[in-house]
């Protein structure tokens, strides 16, 4: 059977503010991307996806469109997009890009229209209602990024835990309704006052989103990131005001929009692909967004970015995985770290737990998705106060990426925000030269993965093992990989899994670990046969 790219492919996500400066303002842009293409060849991965580089007021740092067809100034030109995916190609890296479907910004002309008076055409693309007059919105419904999300460092562990709360997954503490003075209405908004949910139940909306996915499609563009697009089916008849908020994403509608978007992507050349941000921690909910292989070709499992470092947990992880994204519903993914969360370096409290976590990624069953800067072993810089910028407060995770060991660490005089703590030690140059660094690990791993049709593409088995280990097999016909994780800061007897089987690559320091029958704390393994 004939495997699509993106079910083998380990995909990059790229910040694109904070990967590279080609012009020296401080804030990376879509040149600089191209400047650093043959370190992305050089690790070995197969796409990139763009945070979004469209024109933005950048109230949410380009999660707020202004226009869906043109590159925001800031990152370059259409053009400069036009030969990043060129020269990408010719090294055999596709690109995703990031497109919000769920709101614009609220400088959109579809939004300026919509708010300019009652009767206007597109009044109806966003949500509006009367709630009970200026004083009280329409229902109890949240925004998100009123307050920043909080961590707390777990002293017994290292460890930072993310505060529950009632959604799953944001602060939400403001109302999701703001007042407008000229039409006297509320109009809705997820997120900042300054990114206004569409409407999506209006064909009008529906057919200038598809029209969008084919401008992107018709430009050579390889697939898309779907930005939290589980919200597009709110149900914004009749019933929006009672709905419970928690309830969004939970209706029949997405389905039917998705199916229509997926026939739109299926009906070009070249495997086009929609990796959508389902922001439901429920893997058993986000996995109906597969559709019966007739919606997203791919759903963002995020459980795992909120989840300990403990082998009985990752082990769940993994059943919860298999159990809800069978072959015959589609193929799962796994993520680490991203642009909205700590990264996991920082989360799990040290470069082992990152090294061994980073085994997990590249060997489990699914499409793997790397943020760039977590081969580089990086944790979030400490932003001051007097320069948080974001207003969900994810500063830390989006500091520049330090190229060099030099002062400026290959950027302009003020980079928009601090870098990661040790920027020299963690540049790609201190990295390069160190063949037992973090980056080195990434790479045999990712050569290891290619190489081996049980560990891109074989089924996954889960074995018995000692408290704190997680060990399971990869198996692709005569094609067969061991992984053993070691969760605990102790060494672990484990001559049963070991006995038959050579080290391929090993997250610790070469030569370092304990010989034949024990892992070292932290320490994971990938085996072949004897
Ligand atoms: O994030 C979706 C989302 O739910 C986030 O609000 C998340 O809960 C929060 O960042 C965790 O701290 C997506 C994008 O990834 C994010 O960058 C955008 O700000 C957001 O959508 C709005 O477009």
């Amino acid at each position: 059977m004939r495997i699509p790219w993106w079910q083998t492919a380990v995909v990059y996500q790229i910040y694109p503010r904070s990967f590279a400066d080609s012009d020296g303002d401080g804030v990376g842009d879509l040149a600089g991307v191209t400047a650093r293409l043959d370190h992305l060849a050089w690790l070995g991965v197969d796409a990139l996806w763009l945070s979004p580089i469209f024109r933005s007021p950048m109230a949410d740092f380009g999660y707020d469109v202004s226009d869906y067809t043109d590159v925001d100034p800031v990152f370059g030109s259409l053009e400069d997009l036009d030969h990043l995916v060129a020269e990408a190609h010719a090294r055999g890296i596709r690109v995703v890009l990031d497109w919000v479907p769920n709101h614009t910004s609220d400088q959109h002309p579809w939004f300026d229209a919509s708010r300019s008076s009652r009767e206007d055409p597109k009044r109806d693309w966003y949500v509006w209602r009367d709630g009970g007059g200026p004083d009280r919105p329409p229902n109890e419904w949240a925004a998100a990024f009123v307050e920043p999300a909080r961590w707390t460092r777990d002293p017994a562990t290292g460890e930072l835990r993310r505060q529950p709360d009632a959604t799953g997954g944001t602060d939400h503490t403001g109302t999701a309704w703001t007042w407008d003075e000229g039409t006297e209405q509320w109009y809705l908004h997820l997120f900042l006052p300054e990114q206004p949910d569409l409407d999506w139940s209006n064909p009008e909306v529906e057919a200038a989103m598809h029209d969008v996915l084919r401008f992107w499609l018709d430009r050579g563009i390889d697939g898309f990131r779907a930005d939290v697009v589980h919200m597009i089916g709110k149900d914004v008849g009749e019933g929006l005001e009672t709905m419970p908020q928690s309830d969004i994403g939970k209706g029949e509608a997405v389905h039917a929009l998705l199916r229509r978007i997926r026939t739109l992507l299926d009906g070009y050349e070249g495997d086009r692909m929609m990796v959508g941000e389902v922001f439901l921690l429920d893997p058993a909910e986000m996995a109906t967004f597969y559709g019966t292989r007739d919606e997203l070709h791919l759903s963002f499992n995020f459980a795992p970015l909120f989840t300990r470092w403990r082998a009985d947990r990752w082990r769940r992880r993994i059943e919860e995985s298999e159990r809800f994204v069978p072959p015959e519903v589609g193929w799962p993914t796994w993520v680490l770290s991203n642009h909205d969360t700590v990264r996991h370096a920082d989360r799990y409290g040290s470069e082992a737990r990152a090294r061994a976590a980073a085994v997990l990624l590249l060997t489990l069953r699914g499409t793997p998705f790397l943020y760039a800067g977590e081969e580089l072993g990086l944790f979030d810089a400490e932003v001051p106060v007097d320069r948080i910028v974001d207003p969900g407060g994810r500063d830390g995770c989006r500091a520049p990426i330090p190229w060099t060991r030099s002062s400026d660490h290959g950027w302009g005089p003020e980079p928009w925000l601090p870098f990661p703590p040790a920027p020299a030690e963690h540049s790609l140059e201190a990295r390069r030269d160190d063949p037992r660094s973090i980056l080195h690990l990434y790479r045999r791993l990712l050569a290891a993965r290619r190489a081996s049709p049980a560990l891109h593409r074989g089924d996954v088995v889960l074995l018995d093992t000692p408290e704190g280990v997680l060990a399971y097999d990869r198996v692709a016909g005569d094609d067969v990989r061991r992984v053993v994780v070691n969760f605990t800061g102790e060494q672990v007897a484990v001559p049963d899994l070991l006995a038959g089987w050579w080290v391929e690559v090993d997250s610790g320091l070469d030569g370092e670990r304990p010989a034949g029958s024990a892992l070292g704390p932290d320490e994971a393994l990938v085996l072949t046969r004897e």
